[in-house]
């Protein structure tokens, strides 16, 4: 058996060097104060917390890292993410769930990569990827103009740049653009919509989930990651928290109006758990330091890690 799904291997990486705003580092430490690991134990999983602490990676940090062209803090962002995956790897490879919360978004590199790697490995299947999240974070370090990685990893992740940039020359592309779904865009860049016409890439916008509903939405998704020749291939989620309504979760770096209700957001886990293909679950971006409710927005963290690894409403 592939996995022992009644394990979860927990990964807090606080983080925020993917971007420019503090607070997003702080994000683990809420989660478990408000009780994460209590809550997942009386699901009746065994949790494994890597290194028994809440990582900052600060003593891998390199002594400077000047920007790279307009990319800021490429060797720190690069670092910590080789060994998040390596983090990763070692829950996925002895066949646990494996939970990570953020920290920013650019920790899908990290997260995602170490997955793929396990996948390969244990099964040789590609991994498939469900991307939550406002923005499609599919920028190059061509295409940025804000430099911040974590605009980025979807890009590191698929390979859209030769450019070996120092630090981040050790990411081995393990994404292939049809693996890949996206679900409640609403800020995209010019350059970024270039890049998802080109590779095809099946994104879903709050457009869509106005005209279709999450159902739909949920069903198609499905769908699209069931074609080719692993029908039942394991699937990560990565969910930014910011896909979610500023008025549902408004303790968020870049919060964008018009986002998801508190239930789409919670019917896209559970319909992703009733998959029975979820392997990973990235949980980012959550910023206590940003506005003045920031207990509804770690609380909802909570309750959508719970609805992913299948809390069920009755
Ligand atoms: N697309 C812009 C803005 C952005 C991306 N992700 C977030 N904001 N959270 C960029 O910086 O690449
Ligand atoms: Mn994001
Ligand atoms: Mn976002």
């Amino acid at each position: 058996k592939y996995l022992d799904k009644k394990q979860i291997g927990i990964t807090c990486v606080a983080f925020s060097g993917g971007q420019p705003k503090g607070g997003v580092d702080l994000g683990p430490e809420y989660v478990l104060k408000a009780g994460l690991i209590e809550q997942l134990n009386e699901m009746n999983f065994k949790t494994v917390l890597t290194d028994n602490k809440i990582h900052d990676y600060k003593e891998f940090f390199p002594k400077s890292d000047e920007p790279i062209g307009i990319i800021k803090r490429p060797r720190t962002v690069g670092i910590v993410n080789k060994i998040l995956a390596d983090q990763v790897y070692q829950h996925a490879k002895l066949g646990r769930l494996a939970l990570q919360i953020g920290g920013d978004h650019s920790m899908a590199i990290g997260t995602i990569s170490g997955m793929a790697r396990a996948v390969k490995e244990r099964l040789n299947q590609d991994l498939k990827v469900i991307w939550i999240d406002a923005h499609a974070d599919i920028n190059t370090p061509q295409t940025t103009e804000t430099g911040n990685l974590h605009g980025m990893p979807v890009s590191y992740l698929i390979g859209l740049t030769d450019e070996k940039i120092e630090g981040l020359d050790w990411i081995v592309p393990c994404l292939k653009p049809e693996n890949l779904v996206y679900i409640g865009l609403r800020d995209v860049d010019k350059d970024e919509k270039q890049i998802l016409k080109k590779y095809k890439i099946q994104a879903f916008s709050m457009h869509d989930i106005d005209r279709y509903g999450i159902g739909k939405i949920l069903d198609m998704t499905i769908e699209h990651l069931s074609k080719g020749p692993y029908p039942n291939s394991p699937i990560h989620l990565s969910f930014d928290i910011d896909a979610l309504d500023p008025t549902v979760a408004g303790s968020t770096g870049t919060p964008v109006r018009g986002g998801l209700t508190f239930r789409e957001g919670h019917y896209i886990c559970e319909a992703l758990h009733d998959t029975g293909r979820l392997v990973g679950l990235d949980m980012v971006e959550l910023n206590p330091a940003i506005g003045d409710c920031h207990e509804d927005t770690i609380t909802i963290g909570c309750s959508l890690i719970r609805a992913t690894f299948g809390e069920s409403l009755l």
